[in-house]
This record gives structure tokens, C-alpha cells and sequence, in this order.
């Protein structure tokens, strides 16, 4: 070095007009551009550390150098201000032209879907085809009077059915509902007909074995107009049994007995599971060989049940029925044990 500080500090200008450049050049992230300006201009950069040294230049040199100082540190900001833009622009280019984000893509799910149960399934097929041929639907108390569950229906008191061996009693006079009958009394007791209801709930009695749960799931429903027959109840259930089952399901009528009903009968359908193309049936397991499997309990509404709940039995006349849901669900689906639907074992769910 020279022992002139104004040479000296030309010299340094000199140097570092040589090298910024290629240093500003060389970065190519505005981190890297920072530091590199820093190393220039910062507290301890070269063009900064040359500055101090200003003093010891003699009066007559420090215009000139003065101005050499300030012409490099304008050349300095403009380079950087320049590299600046360029690197933004880079950076800018690169991500539009980067895969973009697929703001279609699916969500990942942290676990796999579910879907509804079997019993779900068949309660809203059915109650949707009923829904389909005009009856409202309506729900009902579990925990149930015995009077809205057996009395007003004409149970008598001492019917085998009112046992403490058959239904789940609660307190006196109260009981786990033992049909969703229950709805249909108070749907009758609070309005006037022309009516049509269905229901669909859980239902408990004392029973307990492959084809009987404690708890199961009915549908049950009825229709009171005036001059409702029994051509109006095969007529709806006999449409029913078509869109539950396919157009033109055979359907019949069997004679049969249900304390609220007079006449009751029991409807069958053609079995589904044997039939042959040409119509006629192979006969199998699920209908033992019959051609025929009950779907269902039906019949001539008692006309004491409308005595019981203010409708008067000269001038309307219904019907009602009932279906087990589980019993349909296990011929559906081809379910051996009725405790299969309730266990809940993954295995046997993620089948349906
Ligand atoms: C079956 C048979 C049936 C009814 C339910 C009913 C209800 C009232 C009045 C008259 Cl409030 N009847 N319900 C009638 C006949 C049969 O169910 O096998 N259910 C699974």
C-alpha cells in the first residue's frame, strides 16, 4: 500500500469497482444479493471502511476523492437495485412456470369412509316407498304408556304378551315399546282422518336367538279414510311390495291373525332368490322350498282401536301393517344370524 491515504483509497476504489460486480452477478437469491451488498456498504463493508479513512486525505485531494467515493457508491445502489429486480423476476418466472397446484385434487382422508348399516339401508328403502305413495312419516317414544302400547290397541290385560316374561317393563303402567304400534295410537289420537302414517324405530321384547334380537327395528303404518277395504290394503301393499322388490313381484294374500286386526292377513312375495328367467321358481333354503317368502303383517284396522282413539268406527274404516326390518335385511343380504347385525364387527359391516 501506499503511504498516500488519498492513493491509497483510490487504489481501493479501484479494486472494489473491479470486484462488486461479479459479486452481485454471483448471488442469485436476495439473501445472498444482501450479503453481498452488506460486504460493500454495510458497518464493515470495504466501500464503508475506505470512508473512514477520508480523514486522513489531505484538503487539497479530498474533492476529488470524495466524488470517486460517491460515484462508486451510485453505481453500487443502481447495481443493486438492478440485480435485485432480476433476481425477483427469475424467482417469479420459475414458479409460473413450475407444476401449479391442483386445487382439484381430492382431500386426504385421515381414515377410510363409512357407509350406512344393512338395517339404515332397508328402513329408508322402505319408508321411501312408502313416502313414494303419499303417507307422511312420523316417529314415537321408545320408553311407551302401556295404555299407547297394548290398552287402546284392545290388548286385553291379561294378553300373554303384557307378561313380565315377554316385555321389558320399567315401572308400573310403563314399558319399552313392543311395537312401533305405539305411534300409530298417538297419531290417531291427535288428528283427525283422512290419514296415512308410517314409522320406522327400535322395538324390545324378551326374546332371544338366531332370528330374535331383545332389540329390533319394524316399520309399521296405516291408512283410515271412509270407505277404506281390503282392496285398498292389497292395492298399497301390493304397489309396495313392486317397488321394494322389482314391477311385477308376485304378491298374495294369506289369511292370518293380529289382535288389532279383523280380517289380518300375511303377505308373501314370489321368492327372489330362486326364480328362474321364465318366471317359475326352483324352490330354496330361503323360501324352504315354497316359492313364496312373508314380507309382512297386515289387516283391516279393529274397529275398537278407533273407539279407543276417538275415530268413529261408522263412518272410517283403514288399514294397517307392519314389517320387520331385520328379517328383511337378512333375506336381502343373505345374513345367518340376526346377531350378526348388531355386533358391529368391522369384518361383517365393511361387507354391505
Ligand atoms: C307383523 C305384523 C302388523 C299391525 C301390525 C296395527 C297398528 C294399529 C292398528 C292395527 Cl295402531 N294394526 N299394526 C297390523 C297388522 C300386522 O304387524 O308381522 N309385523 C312385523
Amino acid at each position: 500500500m501506499s503511504e498516500n491515504p488519498a492513493t491509497e483509497i483510490e487504489e481501493g476504489l479501484q479494486k472494489l469497482g473491479a470486484s462488486f460486480r461479479q459479486a452481485f452477478s454471483a448471488a442469485t437469491t436476495e439473501q445472498a444479493l444482501r450479503e453481498a451488498h452488506a460486504r460493500v456498504l454495510g458497518k464493515k463493508g470495504e466501500l464503508t471502511q475506505l470512508l473512514r479513512r477520508m480523514g486522513a486525505v489531505p484538503a487539497d485531494a479530498r474533492k476529488s476523492v470524495g466524488e470517486k467515493v460517491n460515484a462508486l457508491r451510485e453505481q453500487v445502489e443502481s447495481a443493486f437495485a438492478e440485480r435485485l429486480t432480476a433476481i425477483e423476476n427469475a424467482r417469479r418466472q420459475a414458479e409460473l412456470g413450475a407444476r401449479p397446484y391442483d386445487l382439484t385434487l381430492p382431500g386426504r382422508s385421515p381414515a377410510p369412509r363409512g357407509h350406512l348399516h344393512p338395517l339404515t339401508r332397508v328402513k329408508d328403502d322402505i319408508l321411501g316407498a312408502f313416502r313414494d305413495l303419499g303417507f307422511a312419516i312420523a316417529s314415537g317414544p321408545e320408553v311407551e304408556l302401556e295404555a299407547n302400547n297394548f290398552t287402546k290397541l284392545g290388548f286385553p290385560p291379561d294378553h300373554p304378551a303384557t307378561d313380565m316374561q315377554d316385555s321389558f317393563w320399567v315401572g308400573p303402567g310403563v314399558l319399552l315399546r313392543t311395537h312401533t304400534s305405539n305411534v300409530q295410537i298417538r297419531e290417531m289420537l291427535a288428528h283427525k282422518p283422512p290419514l296415512a302414517v308410517v314409522s320406522a324405530g327400535t322395538v324390545y321384547r324378551r326374546d332371544d336367538d338366531v332370528t330374535h334380537s331383545p332389540m329390533f327395528h319394524q316399520v309399521e303404518g296405516f291408512l283410515v279414510d271412509e270407505r277404506v277395504s281390503f282392496s285398498e290394503l292389497k292395492g298399497v301393499l301390493t304397489s309396495f311390495a313392486e317397488r321394494l322388490y322389482g314391477p311385477n313381484t308376485p304378491v298374495r294374500f294369506r289369511p292370518s291373525y293380529f289382535p288389532f286386526v279383523e280380517p289380518g292377513a300375511e303377505v308373501d312375495i314370489g321368492c327372489v332368490f330362486c326364480v328362474r328367467p321364465d318366471g317359475t321358481r326352483e324352490g330354496c333354503r330361503l323360501c324352504k322350498h315354497t316359492g313364496w317368502i312373508e314380507i309382512l303383517g297386515c289387516g283391516m284396522i279393529h274397529p275398537v282401536v278407533f273407539e279407543n282413539t276417538g275415530i268413529d268406527p261408522e263412518r272410517y274404516s283403514g288399514f294397517a301393517f307392519g314389517i320387520g326390518i331385520e328379517r328383511v335385511a337378512m333375506l336381502r343380504y343373505d345374513i345367518p344370524d340376526i346377531r350378526l347385525l348388531f355386533e358391529n364387527d368391522p369384518r361383517f359391516l365393511a361387507q354391505f
